[in-house]
């Protein structure tokens, strides 16, 4: 074989060699982390959310175990016809906002464009953002915008987490919009490790396995977030609700969330009246103990009866989260 044709062969099998797909979805893994870090969005998470900081999964396992609290951030590429779809997860232990559960799943996600599907990483341009905010519940209010709206064309958007709930917003003034359960108030900039690619559903990468426990929907938000029908609603110069559920009835659970917080705050000053009620006539329950005891007991179950009702009735609007 003439030389120059033999150091072609060898220059072509190396550079072959050198793409990796181990997730599949026919983007070269390298290509997946180079776009993951470009576009990665600043994230301003509360000083005092209860559950601390998105979590680091332990690497390898079938269902997610917290190894640390240490602000992890997990990415998500695929391929969105001749576009590329970043996306962003900060993961969390636990909500611990109302209503709130074990694991938490939330994300932010990219739209990026270029002028042939496969340019290098930093040839390509963010054309559209999206903030996911109680997904698939009745109090959704995920957002988006073009990327011009947010000025982040080439680099990541800024974006408030809101405290225990977890919910992502590109505004901190929506915190208050919804169903009215959020707060993005003393919120810090978050610093993260090196962002870690979660692979595929079917071929996880870097230990990530647990993605598909059943028990959390994290799989299930692999799924492309822009839509034609999504692109199609974006504003020259405003964001837009994606996805959102009725605002009437977000309306009627924001009062009902407001009423909660009282009954929460009157269950608290009857406990603390009935706590003081019965210091003061502990000489008066000394003569008359029974009576007077049941009474009290009575009035106390009476009232924890109807805290529970209000809060059944709340909690139905909210759909469980
Ligand atoms: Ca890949
Ligand atoms: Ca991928």
């Amino acid at each position: 074989m003439p030389l120059l044709r033999l150091a072609c062969a060898c220059f072509l099998a190396v550079g072959f060699a050198a793409a990796t797909d181990a997730d599949g979805d026919g983007l070269d893994d390298a290509l997946e982390q180079q776009l993951l870090e470009r576009f990665q969005p600043t994230l301003f998470v509360s000083a005092t959310d209860c559950d601390g900081l998105p979590a680091e999964m332990t690497p390898g396992l079938g269902e997610p175990v917290v190894a640390a609290r240490n602000g992890t951030l997990y990415g998500h590429v695929i391929r969105n016809g001749a576009r590329i779809e970043v996306r962003y997860f900060h993961l969390w232990g636990r909500d611990c906002g109302r209503f709130g559960h074990a694991l938490d799943a939330e994300h932010i996600a990219g739209l990026l464009e270029a002028d042939h599907p496969d340019a290098p990483a930093g040839e390509w341009k963010a054309i559209a953002w999206y903030a996911g905010a109680h997904e698939d519940t009745m109090c959704e209010l995920s957002t988006a915008a073009k990327a011009s709206v947010l000025r982040a064309e080439h680099h990541g958007p800024a974006v408030w987490v809101s405290n225990g709930k977890h919910a992502s917003y590109f505004d901190p003034k929506h915190c208050a919009a919804g169903c009215g359960g959020d707060v993005c108030h003393s919120n810090r900039r978050l610093r993260s490790p090196a962002i870690v690619n979660l692979g595929e559903a079917g071929k996880p990468l870097n230990g990530t396995a647990w993605l598909q426990y059943s028990k959390w929907p994290l799989a299930v938000k692999l799924r492309p977030d822009f839509t034609a029908e999504l692109l199609a609603q974006l504003e020259p110069r405003s964001l837009v609700a994606a996805r959102r559920k009725s605002p009437a009835m977000q309306g009627v659970v924001q009062v009902s969330n407001t009423t909660m917080n009282a009954l929460d705050a009157s269950g608290r000053k009857t406990g603390n009246a009935l706590d003081r009620s019965a210091s003061n006539t502990a000489a008066a329950v000394a003569d008359a103990t029974e009576r007077t005891g049941s009474a009290v007991e009575r009035s106390a179950a009476a009232t924890g009866r109807s805290l529970d009702r209000a809060a059944r009735s709340v909690r139905r609007f909210f759909g469980g989260k």
